[in-house]
């Protein structure tokens, strides 16, 4: 029986020293004579995790005795005489001798990245003694954004309320802190922001001395663990105050700048600010008759003396149009609004891009503003938390579908693999990525357990984005269900995992449709639901065909990005058909690549769909005599929920096009009338 505890995640007992007796004298005697507050942080944290999942005591010895060395490369080089190679920022070298097992950092996070990867190999037995290990980020920007309201409740929030925040005030406890930025930076993350990119309400204060002092206690919790705080602020704070917010009013910018000041006081190492403005009824440049450069260019003079970044979202669209209006195509709305914008930003802002042009949709093109912008610094979003993807209800592993969006060649290379985004991130051109956060007060920290997974995974892509979802998954699933007693399970959660992302399209809209779920919430069908409403997401189903023409006949919108896609999604021969109905209007009667209709393979996917559900969860109950029974019984129960979901979506989709169509599915399953 393994015996797993929701809590402590991808940090489980994994057996006693036993296992690690070849190395075990080492492991006893951890020395880090380096001081600093990371780098101090890097040695307790060695030594709780080797005796919280090794059961390993550290024991006093003499100097030249066996031991695990810490130190910044330099350091070590300096002291000791070593002559190790100095990686890239926040890198790290391990390496072991006779007497030594050296982890040493290219800085302080750098170590302590190298203790975690450390302790990682050693729960996955894949530590090497006397081979070298060495590794460090492909980016710098690796950050989590919180949408935590201050009265508690977290927009989008599937696991519970808020970590931060209660009852309009700061309010949390520092061990589950702590223990949270342990989650965080044993993936590498090493940015925060902690509150809703909506700011409203009371939350508009937290840039006041009202809350800073508290604000600071969190920055030192986190501050250790190489993970910098962001604010989220308000466009239109000085508004009330000073009866503007015009970016080009002088006494605007002196409100923002007596405003970072004080937070600096606080807060000295603050990465900065988060802003969406413009977008969906938050205030913003535009209302002042100023653009974009304009409005972040304000809040980063006022950053600028304390090193600060503003990271200003694109998510900027018309949300009030009016269906009836065929011209307006919300996918072009990020590009149209920033593309023009190019080399107009100042040093110390970065534009931070959703993935695709609409909205973390279950399956959408890759924006085509990556690898477009070439004189602004930029990072794209993506959202783990499951709003569109099953809300840790269903259940659904992400690093699948970013690994494609990490695969997309943008175009913008020299060949495929140059212009791919992730060898965008490779080369700095994308300078990072930052991800919606999917945990909460959840006794499992993400509502459904196996959700863990996609935390975790998104730090690993964020660390090194060609990982593939396979690596991904077989880490994850062999750290969280240890194989203790031999009786390996991990190998079947893997594969539930690497299933699930298929699943869940197949029974979700077809075909890159997008957007046919339940209004407001966003959990289950409603193929109509955003059909007549004013957000700009239509799919303009009709008795012959379905989908919006984005090619140069239709909206455009094929054209914005580089030549070769642009050819490629224009033609429906050459469109990935999982994104043909995002670029084409596509007749039912289409004859797709497997020589099926388009009518007959939106039955197919969506019985299959099901089907697989059903599978999965006879899978999962397959494991009930192997699995700790709390564990067991909280996912069975959301696969429980997901069956009935997948059920509802078969039908309501099959249905409504059995509806439209007049035609039944041609291997006679049942569709309801
Ligand atoms: O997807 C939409 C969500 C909103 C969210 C917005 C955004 C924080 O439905 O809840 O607001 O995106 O990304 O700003």
């Amino acid at each position: 029986m393994i015996k797993v505890t929701e809590y402590d995640c991808w940090f489980q007992k994994y057996g006693s020293a036993e296992d690690t007796k070849d190395i075990a004298a080492f492991l006893e005697h951890v020395i880090c004579e380096e001081k600093g507050i990371i780098i101090e942080n890097a040695a307790k944290e060695l030594r709780f995790t080797l005796s919280f999942c090794f059961g390993i005591v550290q024991k006093s010895r003499n100097a030249g005795e066996k031991q695990i060395l810490l130190g910044t490369i330099g350091y070590l080089n300096a002291s000791y005489g070593f002559s190790l190679p100095k990686p890239k920022k926040e890198g790290f070298v391990i390496r072991s001798t006779d007497s030594k097992i050296i982890i040493g950092g290219a800085d302080e996070p750098g170590v302590l990245y190298g203790v975690y990867t450390f302790v990682r190999l050693l729960a996955l037995k894949r530590f090497v003694f006397g081979a070298d290990v060495a590794d460090a980020p492909v980016s710098q920007v690796r950050m989590i954004n919180h949408w935590d309201n201050l009265d508690g409740s977290v927009e989008r929030g599937y696991a519970g309320r808020s970590l931060f925040f209660n009852d309009n005030r700061i309010e949390f406890d520092s061990n589950r802190i702590r223990d949270y930025a342990r989650l965080l930076s044993s993936v590498g993350i090493n940015r925060i922001s902690i509150n809703n990119v909506n700011v409203r309400g009371m939350a508009k204060e937290l840039i006041t001395e009202k809350f800073l002092p508290k604000i600071a206690e969190l920055a030192d919790i986190f501050r250790p663990f190489g993970i910098r705080l962001m604010l989220s602020v308000n466009f239109g704070a000085p508004q009330p105050e000073i009866g503007t917010a015009d970016p080009l009013d002088e006494r605007v910018l002196a409100w923002w700048k007596d405003r970072a000041d004080s937070i600096y006081r606080y807060i000295p190492d603050l990465a900065g600010f988060l802003v969406k403005a413009d977008s969906e009824y938050e205030t913003g440049p535009f209302r002042y008759g100023r653009n974009h450069a304009e409005g972040a260019h304000i809040l980063a003079k006022a950053l600028a003396p304390h090193n600060g970044e503003v990271i200003w979202r694109c998510f900027v669209y018309n949300c009030v149009q009016d269906w009836r209006d065929t011209t307006i195509d919300r996918a072009r709305a990020a590009f149209d609004n920033f593309k023009p914008l190019d080399g107009q930003f100042d040093d110390n802002v970065i534009l931070q891009i959703k993935h695709g042009p609409y909205d973390f949709q279950v399956r959408e093109p890759v924006s085509p503003l990556f690898g477009a912008l070439e004189k602004t610094r930029y990072v794209m979003e993506l959202q783990i938390t499951q709003e569109y993807t099953g809300q840790q209800i269903d259940l659904c592993f992400l690093p699948w579908m970013w690994g494609d969006v990490m695969r997309f060649d943008t175009g913008y290379g020299t060949n495929a693999d140059n212009g791919a985004i992730r060898s965008l991130l490779a080369c700095g051109r994308i300078e990072g990525l930052a991800a919606v956060g999917n945990t909460g007060l959840a006794a499992n920290w993400t509502g459904h357990t196996l959700a863990q997974a996609n935390l975790f995974g998104y730090g690993r892509l964020a660390w090194n984005p060609a990982l593939s979802p396979g690596e991904i998954a077989d880490e994850w699933s062999r750290l969280t269900f240890p194989d203790n007693g031999g009786q390996s399970i991990a190998g079947n959660i893997t594969k539930i995992l690497l299933n699930s992302y298929p699943t869940y399209q197949k029974y979700n809209a077809p075909f890159g449709v997008c957007f046919m779920v339940e209004c407001g919430h966003h959990y289950g069908p409603n193929v109509e639901g955003y059909e007549f409403s004013k957000w700009g997401t239509y799919h303009r189903a009709d008795n012959k065909a379905i989908g919006i023409d984005r090619t140069p006949a239709g909206t455009g919108y094929t054209e914005q990005y580089a030549p070769k896609n642009a050819a490629i999604f224009a033609n429906p021969e050459t469109c990935p058909e999982e994104l043909l109905l995002f670029f084409h209007r596509t007749p039912y009667d289409y004859v797709m690549k497997n020589g099926k209709t388009l009518l007959q393979n939106i039955y197919d996917t969506h019985f299959e769909g099901y089907d697989e559900v059903r599978i999965m969860l006879d899978t999962w109950r397959g494991l009930q005599e192997l699995l700790d029974g709390a564990v067991f019984e909280s996912v069975k129960e959301r696969m429980e929920r997901q069956l009935e979901n997948a059920r509802q979506w078969r039908d309501v989709i099959n249905t409504y096009f059995l509806r439209r169509t007049g035609i039944g599915d041609e291997k006679g399953r049942k569709i309801y009338r």
